[in-house]
């Protein structure tokens, strides 16, 4: 593990003009032959060698224009092969033979094998597992591929692009051959083969080509890929729309597999999937299920665009493509179904995913200078964080220059491999606006904080705002520079009404949005006839920590009357977080809970206004979560009193509001056959979360199980068997409803996942125990990454009273495993591991067990350089 540094970027000696790959398969010893035609690049030296990148690689033939290179010609380790002597100007071919195991490749990188299916995982820096290779990014090429496999085990056999032909080819073999004309780099490459189910269907794009769709997944669960194929069609048709962006080749495939590192891959016209984010029926599936099919199929889909015909020059450049996709899922997802709700929804998942991140050892710039693993760096803050940075050029550009500035980019570098500049360049040079203190956002780590207050003076019929930000220090970056930070605002007079400013002074205003650029700067608005409550950073038009010092009165205001429903739950969250951090704090210290009777009635009020959508209003209900609080206290924080102190709450409001959810329990029953559209999944939203809150003021499971009997959907069962476990672990009913459920779902892997989470999340010092137990259940499969995730990963991430044990048995389980996970698939064991990120802000006993955990793994000599990146990191 050497540190890459951004600064080193040069390009390659050698231009590689053409990729020819030839895949024998077998289970452990498939053969891969490699012919790659190169050229020197103009002015490169004659003596300047080929240097390939390999990984865990043997080389069993090396042909230069078809003749076998003499041993002293070339060096070759399992990490790289050189080649020296080459031709000065005519392209020369290189064969490179190798044979790998699928079979043996635990790492899920490169060609392995998943359920007796072959397929690939080549981002970032899997295609050099597979052959010696060009490997990175910057070196795009179209790519001829045959496979050559068992006829029988092998009916399919997919690569990238389209089709060539396929027939059979000796006694018992088949081959295929696929032909990508669209020049890549290695880490879209991908190859699968076996035997699977397909569904079909077509697309007719906006210049009236006719493009075949097809999703493949095991025999039996084709019509589970129903929901999808419509979701893909879906993102076709909006790419074109919103867009302009249309597919280009004659096919496009996704292919579900089980045993998968992360979500899903955007692979040229062959996606692979985690089967999680494409199987969906209302049996097996929850509404959040569908919701993230739709937003993944989409995310890779865009991709196609937005990564593949423009790729990234160098790993750092990751956000260029990610921090992008993610800003385009996202609008689509607004576009699908409530911009509102799932604004709030991003920003639940930034504040508690991204900020962690951001404030902690593991904080980086969106566009980082320095990697040891690139596979550390697919964070939050790349993506999330990315989608961010996009989304505020869009609010400083306005839409009609933000599309002018994303039809030039993709004008331009089409069929490129760029950078953040070219990219931030084009809004530039569409727009004429300088965005080069805008720039910090790619470059500076660390959430901002802006303080504001404010000043009204009736008599001049002024008002003042004056905002002060800060950016705090991160690993390797003290001194900030201040940012140019756009904040929409708006001022709500006494009667709800919007205040309209006959003046501005003291910086830029551009419609709804304050730019504020200096480290202090005041802004004066005249006209403003009465004293008006200050809305400030609606729909969230920055990433950014706010402290205003408002009144409980004035948030109420802003609930009830901004025309930003994000900023009226923004308001409600501004409400409740005082509340839970003083319920906290008496909790630890044993004092009697007491909450704000002004903040519950706000929230009740809410939850019974019928001009809302349910979604919102169940959103409004559902308060920050334990990390959030922890977050806000910022440090010392004792993860017992926080869940008690949260509890108290939720008892005082579900008290109170009693009557309100009796009456949204009965309302928002959804009648006839389940559908996963939003409104219905609204509906089921609130109507569970007045479920939850009804068991709280019951004190009893018999509602949550009667509803857990009566479910006919997944997302009404799981919900009502997560309130059983949650709220009630010991209690008969929950016993039989995880017994029943178990019985009901055995042998359907993504559901049983459910299972495992659903109790690893069980709060209290008695899930280790419990988490402990599973572990030796039969249907825990540890080497199946969902599994791990949905038990480990859900216990460590998703479980912060069982897993911050204050004797620190958490820690030390946590330690154990990623030892044990770590020699077979490094990638899975690194990001488990990330969940100690906020380890600092714990009180000082739980932080010392921390610390003494994580110091047992970095003190293993054995490490992947995935986990000792990560580790070493987190104890700087
Ligand atoms: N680009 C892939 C992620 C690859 C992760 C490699 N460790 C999926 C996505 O973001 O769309
Ligand atoms: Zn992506």
């Amino acid at each position: 593990g050497q540190i890459v540094h951004l600064a080193d970027y040069r390009p390659t000696d050698f231009v590689l003009e053409r990729v020819d790959l030839t895949f024998e398969l077998d289970p452990t010893n498939t053969k891969v032959d490699a012919r790659l035609i190169f050229h020197r690049r103009e002015g490169v030296d004659l003596s300047a060698p080929l240097v390939l990148d390999g990984d865990e690689l043997t080389l069993s033939g090396l042909l230069l224009d078809q003749n076998e290179v003499p041993a002293a010609q070339y060096d070759v380790t399992p990490e790289s092969l050189t080649i020296r002597d080459l031709p000065a100007e005519s392209p020369f071919e290189i064969t490179v033979t190798t044979y790998i195991n699928p079979e043996a490749n635990s790492q899920l990188m490169g060609l392995y094998r998943t359920n007796g299916i072959y397929c690939t995982q080549c981002e970032a820096e899997g295609f050099r597992r597979i052959s010696y290779f060009p490997d990175r990014p910057d070196v795009l090429a179209p790519y001829t591929i045959t496979i050559i496999g068992d006829k029988a085990a092998n009916p399919v056999m997919l690569s990238n692009g389209n089709f060539l032909g396929g027939a059979g080819y000796d006694e018992g073999r088949a081959f295929a051959a696929w032909f990508d004309p669209h020049p890549k780099p290695s880490y879209l490459f991908a190859l699968v083969a076996g035997d699977l189910g397909v569904v079909e269907d077509t697309f007719v794009t906006m210049s009236e080509r006719e493009v075949t769709l097809k999703i493949y997944v095991e025999h039996g669960k084709e019509a589970r890929a129903a929901y999808a194929m419509d979701a893909l069609k879906r993102s076709m048709k909006w790419d074109e729309e919103r867009f302009g962006r249309e597919y280009d080749l004659d096919i496009f495939m996704i292919v579900a597999v089980s045993d998968f590192n992360m979500g899903a891959m955007e692979n040229k016209g062959l996606n692979v999937f985690n089967d999680k984010y494409v199987l969906a029926d209302p049996e097996i599936a929850t509404d959040q299920d569908y919701a993230n099919i739709e937003a993944i199929i989409a995310h890779e889909y865009f991709h196609n665009w937005t990564g593949n015909r423009i790729t990234c020059r160098d790993w750092f450049q990751l956000c260029l493509k990610e921090g992008l996709t993610v800003y385009r899922d996202h609008e689509f997802s607004a576009d699908q179904r409530s911009r509102a709700v799932k604004r709030i929804a991003e920003v639940r998942h930034l504040k508690s995913e991204q900020f962690p991140e951001d404030a902690g050892p593991l904080a980086h710039p969106v566009r980082p200078t320095k990697y040891r693993e690139i596979n550390n760096f697919y964070t939050t803050t790349v993506y999330e964080k990315g989608s961010e940075v996009t989304r505020m050029i869009a609010t400083l550009l306005g839409r009609d220059d933000f599309k002018a500035g994303m039809d030039l980019y993709f004008e331009r570098h089409d069929g490129q491999a760029v950078t953040v500049e070219d990219f931030v360049k084009s809004f530039e040079d569409a727009s004429g606006r300088d965005l080069t203190q805008f720039s910090l956002w790619y470059h500076q780590a660390g959430t901002p904080l802006v303080t504001v207050s404010s000043d009204y003076d009736q008599a001049s019929g002024t008002f003042k705002l004056s905002l002060e930000q800060m950016i705090p220090a991160t690993p390797g970056q003290t001194a900030k520079e201040p940012m140019h930070i756009p904040l929409s605002f708006a001022l709500i007079l006494d009667n709800g009404s919007p205040a309209v400013p006959t003046k501005v002074a003291g910086g830029e205003v551009t419609g709804d949005v304050l730019h504020l650029t200096e480290r202090r700067q005041s802004f004066t608005f005249t006209g403003v006839s009465s004293r008006p409550v200050l809305s400030l950073n609606r729909s969230f038009s920055a990433p950014i920590n706010l402290h205003l010092d408002q009144t409980p009165a004035d948030l109420a205001h802003i609930a009830r009357h901004d025309t930003d429903l994000f900023a009226r739950w923004q308001a409600l969250t501004d409400l409740a977080l005082p509340n839970l951090m003083h319920a906290a704090r008496d909790a630890r210290d044993g004092k009697e809970i007491t909450c704000d009777p002004s903040f519950v009635a706000a929230l009740l009020e809410a939850a019974g206004d019928e001009t809302l959508e349910p979604a919102f209003r169940a959103q409004a209900l559902t308060l920050p979560s334990e990390a959030d609080i922890a977050r806000e206290l910022g440090g010392n924080n004792d993860p017992d009193a926080i869940h008690a102190g949260r509890d108290a709450i939720l008892s005082e409001i579900a008290k109170a509001g009693t009557k309100t959810f009796l009456r949204l329990f009965e309302d928002m029953k959804v009648d006839g056959a389940f559908t996963p559209d939003a409104a219905s999944a609204g509906k089921r939203s609130l109507r569970n979360t007045a479920l939850s809150y009804l068991t709280y003021a019951e004190g009893t499971p018999a509602r949550a199980a009667a509803a857990f009997a009566s479910a006919d959907n997944m997302t009404d069962l799981a919900q009502a068997l997560a309130v059983l476990a949650h709220r009630f672990p010991d209690a008969p009913e929950t016993t039989n409803a995880l017994a029943t459920f178990l019985a009901r779902f055995d042998g359907n892997a993504l559901v049983v996942d459910k299972w495992f989470s659903t109790q690893a999340t069980i709060p209290g010092a008695g899930a280790l125990a419990r988490v402990r137990a599973l572990m030796e259940n039969p249907r825990f499969i540890a080497t199946n990454p969902n599994r791990v995730r949905s038990l480990i990963g859900t216990f460590a991430f998703g479980n912060p009273t069982g897993f911050n044990r204050a004797d620190g048995e958490g820690y030390r389980f946590l330690a154990e495993q990623i030892l044990a996970i770590d020699p077979r698939n490094p990638q899975l064991a690194a990001r488990i591991l990330t969940s100690m990120r906020s380890w600092r802000s714990l009180e000082p006993q739980r932080a010392d067990h921390a610390r003494a955990a994580l110091t047992t793994i970095e003190q293993t000599p054995t490490l992947s350089t995935d986990v000792r990146d990560i580790v070493e990191r987190m104890l700087k």
